[in-house]
């Protein structure tokens, strides 16, 4: 007898509506659903593929320890006790803040797990909290924070409406974006093109050229384009914020700030002409309703919080901020919760490698094996939920090396992946069909919204568990009372609260079959429904080191050689960060796990042809990879795909056989490396030196 059960894909914000055929309890085969009321049929391949993950036959299935450099399967009883002890043993000697929790990225794809691991955190008594969000995102809710004062004020643009979008540091094809949920992103664009709008990107790579231009500027140079555009914007047709005349403070200041960055000053550091980038900022400026989506690309450049600030400076200048065809806040199932933000230049803790700032509670994730190293106050435990941290964060082997030093490393995964080979336990957490869910994350930020919860499609096969049982099970076993008990019969209820305002329940969603849509009022009074009011001002007090920031990291790229390589990241349409690297698909058939992609220009420049190995070096490490050519790439910049690296990972046997090469090993981290005021790692526009080594036959 086969069910068909309806259910949602978590591996990326587009949260395609899936249709799983279960037979004799067991997953064989996922579908995209047809009949889902907002992604309508759209599904990509990896999403469809993720029922290879859950059948893996690596994937853990039992708690494992380490014995030596193997691992041994444990009870769940034994794997608590010990823990437990070793965690009791780290707190008496160091303090409870040298426990740590690293929250990986398919958190954002699971209604209670981070919360759980968070309160565990806390429960412990320890703020230690690293994420993947400061290698991805963390500048967005910086600037969501200091300008609007909720960190969940996210202005998507109005795809249906705009005439004019300007498309910043995503290739949607591939990624299908972020902060911004739309079943088939690719093909809205399109269609703000058929309406005879027109769409703009900015990137280092050419995107879609059927869907509109590309502005190939240098990686690492937004802030200087987008206030280029500002500068000349002011200098031609002034600021007009329309609607928020009179409800914003420190315009002025903005105008200021741009003054030196005229587009002929930039266009060396942006590399685009002067001509290119005034007439940019003139288009956007006359178009009737012009609207902005910015993604990683621009967030992992050393200087997320400044540029995104600038995206915003850019809507509210030109009247493009809630109002139709411009960006504005979308409605989200889940009520925002509004603490105080605190915007003053008190918000950043002093630490011995200089200030820095809290972004949703977590750590400058760059600081994280100084953190270990640390002798004053050093973190000596770290529970890794969801997570690869050795894979997606810049250190490479001095990453692992800390990591490997840890007295009590515990992963909590659906692998043993390049962290928990570290690791002294590995624990089973159940898949995204092991467990009743809620598409939390997207709240706030899909073009058309809604909610949707998911029942478990399957029971564990073996003792895979939930991470709020596991964070549980150990807080009993230290003695503490867990924040949801074990015995609790129905944990998604934890939810209702932050529905009820929206009108939405757990139960509703179950009698309605999962989907419940929400009202759209859209732009027009969208800031003052997230509860924002009252004048905005535009330059905060713990924005002010980001401007300051600006004008110096101008000057260090105005310096720099032209010829030199920026390294920047190149996404994959088969992988996911680097979870599914075990599964057959994950490498190009051509014996090349991840090469360096460049233009064939850079190739003649350095006497490569394509196959052809180099070294690809800087301060922080050394890699080889193979070459291979893009035309689209800009001259100058080269590329590869983060997440592979799995030459030791013995627990993703496949991943182990092909593994290629780990990008991070060139990555900045440390001290001095990240944005302050904004959290992020510098993940793109990383200088790097290029060398020929054998060539290929
Ligand atoms: N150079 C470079 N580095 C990057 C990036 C880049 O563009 N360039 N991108 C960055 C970005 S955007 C991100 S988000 C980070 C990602 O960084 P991380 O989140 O640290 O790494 P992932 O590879 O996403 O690892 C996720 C892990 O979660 C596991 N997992 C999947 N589902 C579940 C589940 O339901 N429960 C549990 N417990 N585990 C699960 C997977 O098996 C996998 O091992 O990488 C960042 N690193
Ligand atoms: N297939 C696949 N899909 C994914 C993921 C994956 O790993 N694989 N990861 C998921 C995750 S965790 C995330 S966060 C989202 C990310 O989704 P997006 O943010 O859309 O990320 P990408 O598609 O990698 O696009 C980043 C673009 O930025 C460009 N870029 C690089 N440096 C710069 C720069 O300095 N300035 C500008 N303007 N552009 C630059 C790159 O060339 C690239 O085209 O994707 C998600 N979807
Ligand atoms: S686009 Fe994203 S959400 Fe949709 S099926 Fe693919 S991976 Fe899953
Ligand atoms: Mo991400």
């Amino acid at each position: 007898m086969a069910d068909s059960i309806r259910t949602f894909c978590r591996l990326c914000e587009a949260g395609c509506g899936l249709t799983a055929t279960v037979e004799h309890g067991r997953l064989t085969r996922l579908r995209a659903d047809r009949d889902h009321p907002v992604t309508k049929g759209f599904a990509c391949g990896k999403g469809l593929r993720a029922v290879e993950v859950h059948d893996d036959p690596d994937r853990v299935r039992r708690p494992q320890r380490r014995v030596g450099d193997t691992f041994v399967s444990v009870t769940w009883d034994e794997a608590f006790a010990d823990i437990a002890e070793r965690l009791e043993a780290v707190i008496a000697r160091h303090g409870p803040r040298s426990v740590g929790l690293y929250l990986g990225n398919p958190n954002a794809f699971n209604a209670l797990g981070g919360a759980m691991g968070v309160s565990f955190t806390a429960a412990l008594g320890s703020d230690r909290l690293f994420s993947a969000t400061t290698q991805d995102c963390a500048n967005k809710y910086t600037v969501a924070e200091l300008l609007y004062g909720t960190m969940k004020a996210h202005p998507i643009p109005d795809l249906e409406r705009t005439d004019f979008l300007l498309w910043i540091g995503s290739n949607v094809r591939v990624s299908k974006s972020s902060f911004l949920s739309v079943a088939n992103p690719l093909q809205a664009l399109r269609r703000v093109r058929q309406r005879g709008g027109r769409v703009v990107f900015v990137d280092p790579l050419q995107i879609e050229p059927d869907v509109g231009e590309t502005l190939q500027l240098r990686p690492d140079s937004d802030p200087y384009l987008l206030a280029a555009m500002l500068h000349e914007i002011h200098r031609t047709v002034g600021f007009r914020p329309g609607v928020f005349e009179g409800r914003i403070d420190g315009l002025d200041e903005v105008a200021a700030f741009v003054t030196p960055y005229s587009p002929e000053a930039v266009a060396d550091v942006v590399g685009l002409p002067a001509g290119t980038i005034a007439a940019l900022a003139r288009d956007f400026a006359a178009a009737e309703r012009a609207s902005i989506h910015a993604s990683t690309g621009l967030n992992m450049g050393r200087q997320g919080a400044l540029a995104y600030w600038l995206v915003q400076m850019l809507l509210l200048a030109t009247g493009n901020l809630d109002q139709p065809g411009g960006n504005y806040f979308a409605t989200g199932g889940l009520a925002k919760p509004r603490a105080s933000a605190d915007r003053t230049a008190a918000s950043f803790e002093q630490s011995t490698w200089g200030p820095f700032r809290r972004t949703v509670g977590m750590l400058p994730g760059a600081l994280l094996s100084d953190l270990v190293e640390d002798s004053a106050e050093p973190l000596r435990a770290l529970v890794v939920l969801a997570g690869n941290p050795v894979l997606s964060m810049g250190g490479g082997e001095q990453l692992a090396d800390a990591m490997r030093s840890l007295d009590l490393l515990v992963s909590i995964d659906l692998y043993r992946n390049a962290t928990g080979e570290l690791a002294h336990y590995v624990l089973p957490a159940t898949d995204q069909f092991e467990r009743e869910d809620l598409n939390t994350f997207v709240q706030g930020v899909q073009g058309v919204p809604f909610v949707q919860w998911t029942p478990r499609v399957v029971e564990p096969d073996a003792e895979q568990r939930q991470e709020w049982q596991i964070f549980g099970g150990l807080l009993e076993a230290m003695g503490r009372r867990p924040p949801l008990p074990l015995d609790t019969a129905d944990p998604m209820a934890l939810l209702d609260g932050a529905l009820a305002p929206s009108g939405v329940s757990i139960a509703a969603l179950r009698q309605a079959g999962g989907i419940l849509p929400l009202a759209e009022p859209g732009p027009g009074g969208s800031l003052e429904r997230l509860g924002v009011e009252g004048v905005l001002n535009l330059v905060p007090d713990a924005l002010r080191p980001a401007l300051e920031r600006g004008h110096a990291l101008f000057r260090e790229l105005d310096g720099e050689p032209a010829d030199g390589f920026k390294l920047i990241t190149r996404r994959t349409k088969n992988t996911i960060n680097s979870w599914l690297q075990n599964l057959p698909s994950a490498v190009a058939d051509d014996g090349e796990p991840n090469p360096l992609w460049m233009n064939p220009r850079d190739g003649d420049r350095l006497g490569v042809a394509p196959g052809d190995r180099v070294r690809i070096s800087n301060d922080y490490g050394a890699i080889e990879a193979g070459i291979r050519f893009d035309p689209r790439l800009r001259v100058g910049v080269v590329a590869m795909t983060h997440g592979f690296g799995n030459a030791s990972t013995s627990g993703m046997t496949r991943a182990r056989d092909r593994p290629g090469v780990n990008v991070n090993a060139l990555a900045p981290h440390g001290p001095g490396t990240f944005d302050p005021v904004g959290g992020m790692s510098h993940v793109t526009g990383i200088p790097v030196d290029v060398r020929p080594l054998a060539r290929a036959t």
